[in-house]
């Protein structure tokens, strides 16, 4: 089957988005302080009892897959690990009998954050048009820069390598969706360039999953439907998309097949925390008044999730802060496995903040701020797995 449409042109004036990824990224941020595992199949998702162990003679001792035990998963795993065929998401024991002697080790959310903030900084001092799409992705538009593309995408890699010792991929193509799809051709360490005319040889080939938003379910009912490549999913009779797809979804279907995507380039500051606190019109006691004060922090903790709702994010770390009457601020925080916008979840979270106060005196203030905020939808996701019991992994204390 071959599509018969031609690639309309998307709009009066040509767009210039580029997509870029960090390769193998929390893997690689791994790498850069142990650096005798370049070239060697490394698997990332361990616990802390998997961390490298320094002998008497300076030399690391290395977790091994071959033995590791439990039902943790593969956050990320170098490009040797996914040559033995080991990928994000596998199951440690199965990844194991792929790779028996791939190294392993834990994750570490914190040093991933910091080098995403050092990459996204500078692409932002070349190019400050960015929307931030998880840990280790942005666009960027690059519309309005005279500079041509291959020159000034060299330029942004050149950026990200300098601030970071790490290497990224980068897709430009007139809109987002054919950005994405262009950063994941030539990776690692890649950059594609993509136009209008392209499309047929470079986009059409390719299966109809590696379009963003085709998850593995409606890939799979494309597949039942003989619809395999975007090709075949370009020339796909509507009325039969519509029939098992929904109007909406199809119509979509359609579009994107054709390479079009009106989507701009969002720019929004993130916030850094959300927080809400209250001053009490008289002092409140933490044993005297349990009750009121119970209220009032629930009360806040759905104020958080509220804003957070409204706002479309996720946050992890949650904290409270008290004023005593003599005016000392005391606060606690601690970090949750995963993201949340729950006020149950964050109520219980600031509860146990709360237990590690010693509360013998009256205070005045009281204040619930989450967090390690991410845009709801394109939180890192993966992440250890958390065995019950250990429902939260403190932080240390917050100024
Ligand atoms: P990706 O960009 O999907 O993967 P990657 O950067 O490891 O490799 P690639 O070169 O193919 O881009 O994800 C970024 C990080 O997000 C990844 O390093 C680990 C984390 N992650 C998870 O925690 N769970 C997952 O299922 C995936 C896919 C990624
Ligand atoms: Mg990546
Ligand atoms: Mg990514």
């Amino acid at each position: 089957m071959s599509a018969s449409l031609p690639p309309p042109v998307e709009s009066p004036r040509a767009r210039r988005i580029a997509h870029l990824d960090m390769d193998a990224f929390y893997a690689s941020v791994e790498l850069l302080r142990y650096p005798e595992l370049r070239g060697q199949p490394v698997v990332i998702g361990g616990m802390s009892v998997h961390a490298p162990v320094t002998q008497e003679d300076g030399s690391r001792q290395y977790a091994r897959l071959r033995d590791y035990v439990g039902r943790g998963v593969v956050t990320t795993s170098t490009y040797e690990a996914r040559a033995l065929g080991v990928f994000s998401a596998m199951g440690i024991m199965k990844a194991a009998k792929l790779a028996p002697d791939a190294i392993l080790l834990p994750v570490d959310f914190d040093a991933y954050r910091h080098y995403s903030r050092l990459f996204k900084q500078a692409v932002a001092d070349i190019a400050p048009h960015i929307e931030n799409r998880g840990i280790d992705e942005i666009y960027i538009d690059l519309s309005e820069h005279a500079e041509e593309t291959l020159a000034l995408a060299t330029r942004i890699k050149t950026a990200v390598q300098q601030a970071t010792g790490l290497s990224c991929s980068i897709g430009i193509a007139p809109n987002k969706l054919l950005a994405k799809i262009c950063s994941d051709l030539e990776k690692p360490n890649g950059l594609t360039i993509l136009t209008q005319a392209d499309i047929v040889t470079r986009i059409w080939p390719l299966p109809a999953r590696k379009i963003n938003g085709i998850g593995p379910r409606a890939a799979e009912k494309l597949t039942a439907l003989g619809l395999n490549t975007i090709e075949e999913l370009a020339a796909a009779d509507a009325a039969v998309l519509h029939e098992h797809f929904g109007r909406s979804y199809a119509d979509w279907l359609g579009r994107v097949a054709q390479g079009i995507d009106e989507r701009p380039v969002v720019t929004y500051s993130e916030p850094k925390s959300v927080s809400r606190e209250t001053t009490f019109e008289s002092n409140l006691h933490a044993k005297r008044d349990r009750e009121a004060l119970s209220g009032i922090f629930t009360r806040l903790c759905e104020r958080v999730a509220g804003d957070l709702q409204r706002k479309g994010f996720v946050g992890r770390t949650v904290g409270i802060k008290l004023r005593f009457t003599d005016f000392r601020i005391v606060t606690r925080d601690l970090t949750l496995p995963t993201y949340t916008d729950d006020a149950v979840a964050i109520r219980q979270a600031a509860g146990e903040c709360l237990k590690r106060i010693p509360l013998d005196q009256p205070f005045r203030l009281l204040g619930v701020r989450i967090g390690t905020l991410a845009k709801k939808g394109a939180e890192p996701v993966g992440g250890p797995v958390v065995m019950q019991g250990e429902l939260f992994r403190e932080s240390a204390d917050s100024k």
